[in-house]
Order: C-alpha cells, then sequence, then structure tokens
C-alpha cells in the first residue's frame, strides 16, 4: 500500500529538521511502561535527538564519571538502541546553553558559562559567547565544532533561548552577561541576534536590542520562544507574552499570564505550541504549565525550597479572535515547576519531570535554594494531557507508572524516535556529587506510551528531504482493523530547563493511492504511530549568509577574554 504525503505548508518554512511519524487507527491496546535503561554519563541538562538512532546531551563542567582525553566529558551522544554514551569534546562551558537546528540539518549550540577547572579552581575557556556546531552523524566521526576566532555570539549569554526561522536560520534570544540565580537588570542582556547574522534593521550582524527582555525582568532566563506558522514569534517571559515579527522588528503585546503566574527560569512553566491539524485549520495554540507566583524581586537566600509551585495551565490562541477572548485556564493535577512538556505523535502532550516546591536552582555559594519533590514520595506523576477532550477531563494519570528517580533542576524529557519518551538528568547541585537527597542523576529512563505495544505500521521509503508543495510517495504496510491513517511530522526540538525549543507537531494531509480515497485527517486519539524516520522539510539548503555582517561582528565583537 502506498501513502502520499502532500506538503501543504508554503510558509511553513519552521519545520526543517523532523522526525515524521505515521499512525494508523487500530485497537490500540497495551498499557505505558516505564524502563530504567543507560546511563547518560554526563548529566543531561540539555538533550536533543538528533537522528533515528541518536540523541546529544550537554552538561556543564564538572566531575562526570563520562572520561575523554584524560579529563571529564561534559557532552555525549546517545546511541538509542543501544542505550550507550560516546563523550563529545566541546571546548567551553555548555552550562546552560541552548540549541537549535538550521535549515540544513546542523545544530546550532550557542552560549554558556565561563569554564570552571573543578580541581583547579580555574576560570578556563568562556562558552558565553560560544557557538558551537554539531552535524549528526550515524557512526562515530562527529564531533563539536568551535571556534571563537570565527564563531561566536555578539555578547555573552547565559540562560538565553533559541528559534529556527522560516529562513533557516536561527534567533539567540536574551541571557545574562553574568551567571546569577535570577536575572536583573545590571547583568540582564536585553538583545537577540541570528545566526548566521543577518544586516538587517540596520544592526548589520550585530545585537538587535529588544525592550520586552527589558521589561520583564527578573524572572526572564530562559524565555520561550517559539516560531509560529506564519513566521512571526510567540515569546513568553516572566509574566507577559507578545508576538514579534522579527521582519519588521515589531513587538506585539498580548494578554499577560493569568493570576500573575510567572513562567519562566527560575520559575520555570513549560510551554508548548499544540498541535497543528486540519481539525484546527492549523491554527497556532499556544499553552504554558506550572511556574510559580513568587515575588521575583526576593533576595536570593529569601528563595526557599518550600516555596509552592502554580498547578495553572493557561491556553491562547494566537488569532486576532484567539487573543480578544484571553487565555483560557484549567489546572493540572499536580502543581508543578521545571515541568517539560512533551507532543506525543498521537497528538496529546505528556507532562513530566520537575517539582511541586522551590524554585529552579541549587545549593551553592551563590545561590542556596534546595530543591524538593512530594516529600518523601517518588518523584511527581506523569500526566497526559489531551487538547481536545471536555475541560476538566484532558489531564490523565491512569495507568502511568511512576518514577522513583525525581526529576529536578536540570533535567530533560524529549520523545525519541520509536515513540517513547526518554527522561534524563537532574541534577541541582554545583558539582557532581553522589551524596544527598538529589545527587547527580546519570540514569536514563524510558516511558513507553501504550501505542509502543500495539501491532504497528511500518513505513519505508521516506526521503531524506521533502521540498515545500511536494508530494512524495512512500510505502506503508498497516496493520489489519486500520480504520484511517493520518501523518505527522514532529519536529523534537532541543529541552533544557523546562523549555523545549522548537519542538512542534504538524498533522499532513495524506491520499491512500490504491484507492484514491482522501483519509480522514483527524487526529487519532488511540492512534498507533509507526517508529519516526528523519526527513529534513525544505531543500536541505544552508540558510542565508551575509558575508558583510559576518565580518561586521567579528570587527566589532570580541573574541574575549570578556569580563
Ligand atoms: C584542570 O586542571 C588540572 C591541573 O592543572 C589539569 O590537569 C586538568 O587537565 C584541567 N582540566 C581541564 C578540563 O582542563
Ligand atoms: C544583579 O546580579 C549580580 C550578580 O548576582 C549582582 O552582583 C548585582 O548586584 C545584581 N544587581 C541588582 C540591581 O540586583
Ligand atoms: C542547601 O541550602 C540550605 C539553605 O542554605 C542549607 O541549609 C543546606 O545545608 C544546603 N544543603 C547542601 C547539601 O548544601
Ligand atoms: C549549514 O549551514 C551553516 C551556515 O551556513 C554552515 O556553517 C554549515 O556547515 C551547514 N551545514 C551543512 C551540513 O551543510
Ligand atoms: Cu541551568
Amino acid at each position: 500500500m502506498a501513502l502520499a504525503i502532500s506538503l501543504r505548508f508554503g510558509s511553513f518554512l519552521a519545520l526543517l529538521h523532523c522526525t515524521m511519524l505515521v499512525g494508523g487507527v487500530s485497537s490500540a491496546g497495551g498499557r505505558w511502561r516505564l524502563v530504567q535503561e543507560g546511563n547518560s554519563g554526563v548529566s543531561a541538562m540539555q538533550l536533543a535527538v538528533v537522528s533515528e538512532t541518536k540523541a546529544v546531551i550537554f552538561d556543564k563542567v564538572e566531575a562526570n564519571p563520562l572520561q575523554t582525553n584524560g579529563h571529564s566529558a561534559w557532552a555525549a551522544e546517545i546511541d538509542l538502541p543501544s542505550r550507550t554514551v560516546r563523550a563529545l569534546n566541546p571546548i567551553t562551558n555548555t552550562w546552560c546553553a541552548t540549541g537549535s537546528f538550521l535549515s540544513n540539518g546542523t545544530l546550532i549550540h550557542s552560549a554558556g558559562n565561563p569554564f570552571v577547572n573543578i580541581s583547579q579552581g580555574d576560570i578556563g575557556p568562556d562558552g558565553r559567547q560560544a557557538i558551537r556546531m554539531f552535524e549528526p552523524c550515524t557512526d562515530a566521526s562527529c564531533d563539536i565544532i568551535e571556534g571563537v576566532q570565527h564563531l561566536r555570539l555578539t555578547s555573552r549569554r547565559w540562560y538565553a533561548s533559541s528559534a529556527r526561522l522560516d529562513d533557516g536560520s536561527v534567533l539567540i534570544y536574551g541571557g545574562s552577561m553574568y551567571n546569577a540565580f535570577i536575572n536583573n537588570v545590571t547583568i540582564n542582556n536585553p538583545t537577540f541576534e541570528f545566526f548566521p547574522p543577518k544586516n538587517i534593521h540596520g544592526f548589520n550582524g550585530l545585537q538587535i536590542p529588544t525592550k520586552f527582555m527589558e521589561e520583564t525582568v527578573n524572572g526572564n532566563h530562559f524565555p520561550n520562544v517559539h516560531t509560529l506558522p506564519d513566521g512571526r514569534l510567540f515569546v513568553s517571559a516572566n509574566r507577559q507574552a507578545m508576538i514579534y515579527d522579527w521582519k519588521t522588528n515589531t513587538e506585539i503585546r498580548l494578554p499577560g499570564i493569568p493570576n500573575g503566574v510567572r513562567i519562566s527560569s527560575p520559575f520555570s512553566a513549560a510551554a508548548v505550541l499544540l498541535p497543528l491539524t486540519q481539525a484546527n485549520n492549523f491554527t497556532p495554540e499556544i499553552m504554558i504549565c506550572g511556574g510559580s507566583v513568587v515575588d521575583d524581586t526576593l533576595e536570593d537566600i529569601q528563595y526557599s525550597s518550600q516555596l509552592p509551585a502554580s498547578s495553572q495551565c493557561a491556553r491562547l490562541v494566537l488569532t486576532q479572535a484567539g487573543i480578544a477572548a484571553g487565555w483560557k485556564v484549567e489546572s493540572m493535577p499536580q502543581p508543578r515547576l521545571m515541568v517539560e512538556l512533551i507532543l506525543l505523535p498521537d497528538g496529546r502532550v505528556l507532562a513530566v519531570n520537575g517539582a511541586q516546591t522551590g524554585v529552579a536552582g541549587y545549593n551553592s555559594t551563590f545561590n542556596a535554594v534546595e530543591l524538593e519533590s512530594n516529600a518523601d514520595k517518588p518523584a511527581l506523576t506523569a500526566a497526559v494531557y489531551d487538547p481536545d477532550a471536555p475541560i476538566g477531563r484532558r489531564f490523565s494519570s491512569a495507568g502511568i507508572p511512576a518514577s522513583k528517580i525525581p526529576r529536578m533542576y536540570h533535567s530533560t524529557a524529549s520523545l525519541t524516535p520509536d515513540g517513547s519518551v526518554l527522561l534524563a538528568g537532574s541534577n541541582p547541585n554545583v558539582q557532581f556529587t553522589t551524596e544527598g537527597r538529589f545527587p547527580s542523576e546519570y540514569r536514563m529512563e524510558f516511558l513507553s506510551p501504550p501505542y509502543m505495544f500495539s501491532n504497528r505500521p511500518t513505513v519505508s521509503g521516506v526521503p531524506a528531504t521533502v521540498d515545500f508543495g511536494k508530494t512524495f510517495t512512500l510505502n506503508i504496510n498497516l496493520p489489519p482493523n486500520v480504520r484511517d491513517v493520518s501523518v505527522s511530522l514532529i519536529d523534537l526540538g532541543f529541552a533544557t530547563h523546562g523549555v523545549h525549543m522548537d519542538q512542534k507537531l504538524v498533522q499532513l494531509q495524506s491520499t491512500l493511492s490504491r484507492n484514491r480515497k482522501t483519509l480522514q485527517i483527524t487526529a487519532p486519539r488511540d492512534g498507533v504511530p509507526s517508529v519516526g524516520h528523519k526527513v529534513l522539510i525544505g531543500t536541505g539548503a544552508s540558510p542565508p549568509v551575509d558575508q558583510g555582517a559576518i565580518d561586521n561582528m567579528l570587527r566589532q565583537t570580541s573574541a574575549g577574554p570578556w569580563d
């Protein structure tokens, strides 16, 4: 049987690095399953699936068990099928960096912190202006490429976010110039920049100021930045939200987050662009869950592990009418911060990881903040959210096994190509430790939804790249009793600090060729997806490169050392 897939999103260039899952409805059986398998070698502060078989993780410089070139590694590649790791070799400190994929599939990993040689207390290669490139490979030949002389950010960033734009380049947004538990006006970097650098709005490769990041201090670390179908960006930080049009440099304010809930680090809610489907006419709708109503102007020592988190989830449809109607508020089963929202191939959203009290930070000399899970109970139970169910009946934890591993500050989660969700990390410690209530956590867990144990469709002949507006044919093998088939593109994104850069699910129009019958496209709730196949949407070409803007940026910025 052949399935033709027509990509209708001429303007939807944001989906350039995707994993495709093909779903067919059958009598989905089975249960959720949680298994602990493998060891991440370095603490999984940042996590991104980069191919059908590999994921990368980035940690901070610390005494991790995984060794490389005679020292502890702070980045690694996971081979998903074998659950093994290979050390990667960044030069600079990747502590609280961000990542997004370019249109050609190269990961742009940027920002960070001064390098601390733990054994010596030395400050070395500083990651704050680092841009690190990683081109995924299937063997062991790829590694991090960086070199601040020729490849760097315009300014120091720590706790910045990033997003892939509709021209295939990446925007790097916000952050602080120095590390601190919470941002403030002195250390704030209320600017953004492009990679590759652009000569745009008169800035010729240099950073561009943003009022939004000025107005949202203090609690605006790791803002949520989502590329929308029309190419503009949804941005939220602290208690505010806006639409940013990067082509005209216009900020349009949206209604603030309801009930005074703060949603960015250290109050760390999670935001997700809900699935774009035929049924919702591909209308973008954002959902933000968790956070905290705690004051963001307290002294560091006034923050504690006992401060309550919020259970609020708020949804806003990003159309004129939706914005006029305002945020729609509902509740998660438990209060939560440092939560991850993961798009599942069946169109539901998994809320996982995090804590019920505290703030995102750790016990250290500059930040006396301790995190708590639910007293001595196991970690917070995951909950799955059906965006189309009646309000009040959208979240369910029924049948989802509770993990015994708390996933606190510096933990991550990602959907993987086989359809399971990888849970990793948690390290609310300034340095690697096996001591205390929340030690540095290296155990990986894989949470498998029931569809994993059904008779699944299989797909072959998925092309490596598919350009916009193009139709292609692939071979599909459907289990018996399939009523309908839908095809989705999922960008698995880049997870860190509860923020999931570039995560997106778009349902595609599909037609079964044998009988020419157009299939019903409504995302089946009990659907059984195939495993995912990687496909670059677009030509796979590199983003535009403006040598003049690059030269100007290199001329006018310093290669360090920065203070
Ligand atoms: C840290 O310092 C020690 C002693 O000077 C040195 O042997 C080690 O290589 C340094 N580690 C790194 C990662 O540079
Ligand atoms: C901002 O944070 C830095 C680093 O913690 C601190 O030195 C500075 O005094 C703070 N500034 C304000 C205005 O709070
Ligand atoms: C964490 O910080 C609290 C408050 O400063 C302190 O009482 C506690 O001893 C610290 N714990 C560790 C493991 O450093
Ligand atoms: C992707 O584009 C960037 C920016 O031009 C370039 O540096 C990188 O080498 C490209 N990657 C591939 C795989 O072509
Ligand atoms: Cu961090």
